[in-house]
């Protein structure tokens, strides 16, 4: 028998031989692999044998098979590469020509509707004198929680659940974590600037959560955070209501309450009237008529000296939008999942954008 199969492996290998197509190479796959193969032949011939004879031949049977595949995979690579490579010599692509991608409907690039609206926000944020920055998505706990008076065994934690990295390099003092917010880079901004300053911070966020169509365990935030003299809640009522008619271009319906964030005080929720369902009540706003939107307030003074900013001659706000929720009511969306989930029938309607 391992004659016979070593045999097949000899007459494969010639029949492979000079093949320059890919059709004639899935031809001798079929001639040896197919249900009227060599291969399948010795296994029909086995029904009648002993166990102990199956398991033999048939396991010596499975290494060809599994050679054969391998023989034909490095054909077809082999033939593929040569394609590419005589292709390449003969022709020439000039990507400044822009009739390629008129061609057909289907070949026009569009932004994806997150980073449309970041980029937007980008833009109505720096027309105001922002800058912005980036920071580190496996963050350490420092910048992520005790920087933003949030001490270890603070609650305020729990609010955030957290995924830990549990590397061997991370110490007791510098633990850490994906981060949980965008917040994470005010004390390195502050860190890296005279006031007076301001900046937004647009960037991917980590929770554990459970996942439904208003949240996501992977999901966007824009921080902002704006340090000067004599700052009140008056200055940031009034760049979040500019930003949000910038951001959905009109006025939108907008509700302050109180809010707990343990780095801003005062704290604030800024609600905005769900504009998937005009404030009826749908999944989205968990019939509520309002979306948790923008979490906003007045920096806390011991986040002022982290980042070594004297809190009695400087002051300022920060907030947080969640952007994927921002995106969501901008494009009447209502469920988070489609914005993540890279289908392209979804994602091509924002060709425009
Ligand atoms: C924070 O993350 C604070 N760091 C925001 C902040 C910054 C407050 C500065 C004060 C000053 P919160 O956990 O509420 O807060 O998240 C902020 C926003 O992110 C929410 O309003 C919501 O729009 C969005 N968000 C929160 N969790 C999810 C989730 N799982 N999926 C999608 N969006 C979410």
């Amino acid at each position: 028998m391992s004659h016979k199969l070593d045999q097949l492996l000899d007459e494969l290998k010639k029949d492979l031989s000079g093949v320059t197509q890919k059709e004639k190479v899935l031809d001798i796959k079929s001639k040896y692999l197919g249900k009227k193969g060599p291969i399948a032949d010795i296994m029909s011939g086995l029904k009648n044998a002993s166990l102990e004879e199956k398991k033999e031949i048939g396991s010596k049977v499975n290494i060809v098979k599994d050679q054969i595949q391998d023989l034909i995979t490095h054909k077809l690579s082999e033939i593929e590469s040569s394609e590419i490579n005589e292709t390449l010599k003969t022709s020439q692509i000039d990507i400044t020509y822009r009739d390629y991608v008129k061609q057909t409907d289907t070949m026009h690039a569009g932004f994806h509707p997150l980073s449309a609206i970041k980029r937007e926000i980008e833009d109505i944020f720096v027309s105001m004198g922002f800058e912005v920055l980036d920071g580190p998505h496996i963050e350490e706990e420092f910048y992520n929680f005790d920087a933003l008076n949030i001490p270890p065994s603070h609650p305020a934690r729990d609010m955030q659940d957290t995924f830990w990295f549990h590397d061997k390099d991370s110490t007791e003092e510098k633990k850490r974590l994906l981060r949980t917010h965008t917040s994470c880079v005010q004390v390195r901004g502050m860190l890296k600037r005279k006031p007076p300053f301001r900046f937004i911070v647009p960037g991917k966020v980590f929770r554990a959560e459970k996942i439904d169509a208003s949240h996501e365990a992977v999901f966007h935030q824009v921080e902002g955070m704006l340090v000067d003299k004599n700052i009140s809640v008056a200055n940031l009522i009034y760049f979040m209501k500019v930003a949000l008619r910038e951001i959905f271009k009109k006025d939108v319906e907008v509700r302050l309450r109180p809010g707990f964030f343990p780095f801003v005080e005062p704290g604030f929720e800024l609600d905005v009237k769900c504009l998937i369902c005009g404030g009826k009540g749908c999944s989205v706003c968990k019939q509520s008529g309002w979306l948790e939107l923008l979490p906003c307030g007045m920096i806390h003074p011991n986040v002022l000296k982290a980042g070594k900013i004297d809190p009695e001659i400087w002051n300022g706000f920060a907030f947080g939008m969640g952007l994927d929720r921002l995106v969501m009511m901008r494009f009447g969306i209502d469920d988070i999942r489609n914005i993540h989930g890279a289908d392209l029938r979804f994602i091509n309607q924002f060709k425009s954008y």
